[in-house]
């Protein structure tokens, strides 16, 4: 029995899609990490041991390949080191110093099938600029695929994970290699799914309190919705600033910040990731978004940095 173990969202799923069409017909298995952990839990460890082979894909964790001590092949696209152990063959392009805008485009070029998965995989990691590569453009010709409806695929594909259902993720895989790509557009816990997504933001975003040109708001849910929050507060309801909190997602704070592209080049966010680091806590962003997560102990410090930023908090 092969096992393929892949990243949750749709480049992961559709990944892992792809390699099983190539494995001998049906005899595999698959498995996701808990969503949002980036770790091989117990139960992966079991499906590994009785595993004859095993395929990761997409998903950054090059600690975890190197143990798993059984022939692997590990696709990949993030930066990440070169693996030693003897038994794992990693195919990742980075390694060769160039790069690839998906784990599905990197699956497609080494198996020489490119299809529906390698669409969406794409788009569910680059959106739109994926329609500008070759393959792709390519690929969606010969299927009949417009890029409406590739956006909507992808979407739905990562209805799963944001909406926490790692057992949806596994699912997808089999329904994405058993199904038509047209099919899949109709596929109802999908549209559920996201409906569900869709109904989760508009009643985040009915609590929201502002003052003036800044927008607060916070809530708690098991969707991890809170980039989609922030974005529609700035992009679609016009604040500058916007300050999102998730105080229950899965036992974990979320919190994120964003800005404005007007004010971002005097304002910037580079100062606050780095005191939020300062903090041990694993902040991330660009200039106009600041994100993390953390262990509902730290909320007091978090809010005492984020509060020398966002002067309004009170
Ligand atoms: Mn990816």
């Amino acid at each position: 029995m092969d096992l393929i173990i892949h990243h949750w969202d749709a480049d992961g799923i559709c990944s892992a899609s792809l390699i099983a069409r190539h494995l001998a017909k049906g005899d595999f298995l698959n498995a996701s990490p808990p969503v949002g952990e980036y770790r091989f839990d117990e139960r992966i460890h079991r499906l590994i041991e009785g595993a004859d082979s095993v395929f990761v894909a997409d998903l950054n964790v090059p600690g975890e390949v190197e143990g798993v001590g059984k022939r692997t092949i590990f696709f990949d696209h993030h930066i990440q080191p070169r693996i030693k152990s003897s038994v794992v063959r990693q195919i990742n392009p980075v390694i060769e110093g160039k790069n690839s805008a998906s784990c599905a485009i990197v699956v497609s070029q080494h198996l020489d099938t490119w299809g529906a998965e390698t669409v969406i995989g794409t788009v569910g990691d680059a959106g739109r600029s994926a329609f500008s590569i070759p393959e792709i453009r390519k690929t969606m010709e010969r299927l009949g695929m417009s890029e409406n409806q590739a956006k909507r695929l992808a979407e739905l594909v990562d209805s799963s994970h944001i909406s926490g259902n790692r057992a949806g993720v596994e699912e997808a895989v089999r329904v994405i290699l058993e199904s038509d790509w047209r099919d899949l557009l109709e596929y109802e816990p999908w549209i559920r799914q996201a409906e569900e997504i869709e109904r989760e933001i508009e009643k985040v975003l009915s609590g929201v309190e502002q003052k003036g040109n800044t927008a607060f708001i916070e809530f708690r849910s098991k969707f991890n919705i809170i980039s989609r929050v922030a974005r529609a507060l700035v992009w679609s309801m016009g604040f500058e600033e916007a300050l999102v909190i998730n105080r229950d997602f899965n036992g974990k704070v979320q919190l994120y910040y964003r800005i404005s592209r007007e004010v971002a080049p005097e304002k910037g966010t580079g100062r606050m990731i780095l005191d939020l680091r300062s903090l041990g806590i694993s902040a991330g962003g660009k200039e106009e978004v600041v994100g993390c997560v953390f262990e509902p102990e730290k909320f007091e410090q978090v809010i005492e940095v984020v509060k020398r930023y966002v002067g309004w908090l009170d």
